[in-house]
């Protein structure tokens, strides 16, 4: 399990920061021979030297919908990444240098000058290494990333390859049960950075608010030092919206501390205050003293959101009032790129959710990027942060380590952040079944063991009386389609249903309870009056129908939230009750409103004000 790499990288005093991103080239391997270039070294020279037809390809992006090849579309297997850059002298002497990619999907192999530096699975989460071993200061450098998507049993989510027939002889396929596309590639940015050889390697803060408005910041800091380093010290300063210094620290204890802020300002999310977002910069200095000069041996930067949270049975609280939760499921998903980090539709999604009147929603079905989070903590859109543990089934003790590993990941990757509140464990498991109830008791366990001060949630769709994980968590999510999966064209058949349902969960569990999903396909455009499934009219009376249910329920207090499905349209695999993907968005997947979101907008809005 990596526990370090997870600290985004910044640029400071003491750190230089740069972009590897841009066009690689990129060379998909036969998918009869996946392993033939680990077998061949490819990664030893150049892959121009494979003899294979190179093209270009850019990162951040999934390799998929970027040529007009079927086969790359739906490749299932290997596919290889290489580009060079040089690293400056001045990077030598006393630092060390770092790569690190901000996720690959699903499985890497990274080489550097032809040695292997880098194994990491579980796309959708930042690995690193230092590299400074490896590196041709003031040269030319080649970096080789071998990329493999392929799912198993074992794999976070799980999925099946296997062998068919076609008219060209026999091919394999990748077979999964959660419906949207396994886009793969680097995903995320590569950067190459620099830090002093002593530097900090990891941060982790805790933010508490008293009752007399003292704001208070717990830090611990993984300093790594090197040989020479005695009479370090660490200096803390704690900047303000402004930049203006409003508390320090200056100590020998380099690990630890606490720094507290006089009539603070908490962080709040968006519409519950007329300054949501508010952040503070906790700022790091390690400096070594000698007899006659102090050394400045690194500088971080941290954003910080200072805000309570708690919860209990029945309720859950920011800065001590209750929340109810207005908000969707999301997709990190767009046309061309896929799952690339795309920095305008991020921008844009922040946008349509501020317009919408959302405060909330899920990284359903994996950890989004760090670009999103830190656009989250600036705006105050709450974070369901949800691993990548989607649909699981077949449960075994190989895949259990993964989806622990999978879980501290993402924890150790956003614990920093304000707007993370609720880690979600899973999505839609087969919970019903034989082996659930050990494997979500250990999954739990292990969880609630570093969740920082967050309770434990998943989005449940098993049968209440059936489920053997809800018992484990702190807040019920529960997924549910009724005239939709259930009834398709029956409006008439929600509000019973539901309430039901509802009621089903919170009564087992004693808990509160979200509705984590629920949703209509819909095809931009289509109308019909009498509301008929997939026209935009019927997506309007759907909500409506469950807006009369939310309503009611919010009277009981433990109901905290509802997330429609989806945001925006996203792109599946291909299925006959699918149309070019699955088209519940709110918004359409180039990120224009159907008519629902003004539907939507109007009820984010009221209860906005209301609450
Ligand atoms: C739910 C899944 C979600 C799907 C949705 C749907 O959690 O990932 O996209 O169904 O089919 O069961 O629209």
């Amino acid at each position: 399990t990596p526990t370090v790499g997870l600290l985004y990288p910044r640029e400071s005093e003491t750190r230089e920061v740069r972009s590897l991103d841009g066009i690689w080239r990129f060379l998909k391997s036969n998918a009869s021979d996946p392993l033939r270039g680990v077998r061949e070294k490819w990664f030893d020279k150049s892959l121009s030297k494979t003899g294979f037809n190179l093209i270009p390809m850019p990162v951040p992006a999934s390799y998929n919908d970027i040529t007009v090849d079927k086969e790359m579309r739906d490749h299932v297997g290997t596919v290889w990444y290489e580009r060079t850059f040089f690293v400056p002298n001045s990077w030598q002497k006393d630092r060390r240098t770092w790569l690190r990619f901000g996720s690959v999907h699903y499985h890497a192999l990274v080489w550097l000058n032809g040695h292997l530096v880098m194994n990491h699975s579980i796309g959708h989460l930042p690995f690193e290494e230092d590299i400074s071993k490896f590196v041709n200061f003031g040269l030319e450098n080649r970096v080789t990333v071998m990329c493999d998507n392929r799912l198993d049993n074992h794999t976070i989510p799980q999925g099946q390859v296997h062998n068919v027939t076609t008219d060209d002889g026999i091919t394999q396929i990748q077979g999964y049960t959660f419906d949207f596309f396994n886009y793969a590639g680097i995903h995320r940015s590569v950067y190459l950075y620099t830090t002093s050889l002593t530097h900090i390697r990891d941060i982790e803060i805790k933010t508490q608010i008293s009752v007399d408005g003292m704001g208070r910041i717990d830090y611990r800091l993984w300093v790594e030092r090197v040989n020479a380093t005695n009479g370090i010290s660490l200096k803390v300063r704690l900047l303000d919206g402004d930049g203006e210094m409003v508390a320090h620290q200056k100590n020998r204890e380099i690990n630890h501390g606490t720094l507290l802020v006089p009539n603070v300002k908490p962080w709040w999310p968006y519409l519950m205050h007329p300054q949501p977002g508010y952040l503070y910069t906790v700022e790091f200095h390690i400096t070594q003293y000698t007899p006659d000069k102090e050394i400045l041996l690194d500088v971080y930067r941290l954003p910080v959101g200072i805000r309570n949270l708690s919860w209990d049975n029945t309720t859950f609280l920011i800065n001590d009032l209750p929340i109810y939760l207005r908000g969707f499921g999301k997709h990190e998903d767009s046309d061309i790129r896929g799952k690339g980090l795309d920095n305008p539709l991020i921008a844009r999604d922040f946008n349509l959710l501020k317009w919408i009147g959302a405060n909330a929603y899920r990284t359903s079905h994996y950890p989004y990027s760090e670009e999103s989070m830190q656009f989250a903590d600036e705006q105050g859109i709450l974070i369901i942060d949800e691993c990548s543990a989607v649909n699981i089934d077949l449960f075994n003790p190989q895949l259990l380590a993964n989806h622990m590993s999978a879980i501290e990941q993402l924890i150790h990757r956003d614990r920093n952040h304000a707007s993370a509140i609720i880690w979600s464990i899973a999505n839609e498991p087969r919970s019903y079944k034989k082996g659930a109830e050990a494997y979500f008791g250990a999954i739990a366990n292990y969880t609630r063991s570093i969740a920082q001060g967050r309770p434990l949630t998943a989005a449940i769709n098993s049968d209440p009386k059936l489920c053997q994980l809800s018992q484990f968590l702190d807040i019920i999510g529960f997924n549910r389609y009724n005239a939709w999966y259930q009834n398709p064209g029956r409006t008439d058949m929600i509000v019973k249903q539901l309430e039901e349902e509802a009621m089903a969960c919170h009564q087992r569990f004693q808990k509160p309870v979200i509705m984590f999903e629920y949703g209509a396909d819909t095809m931009e455009g289509m109308h019909s009056l009498p509301a008929f499934i997939w026209s935009e009219d019927y997506q309007v009376v759907l909500l409506n129908k469950h807006f009369e249910v939310f309503d009611k329920l919010h009277a009981l207090k433990w109901f905290r939230g509802e997330f429609v499905w989806n945001f925006a349209d996203f792109k599946t695999d291909q299925s006959i009750t699918r149309v070019g993907g699955n088209k519940k968005g709110i918004f359409t997947r180039d990120r224009q409103p159907k008519m629902v979101a003004h539907l939507l907008r109007l009820r984010y809005w009221t209860l906005a004000r209301k609450l």
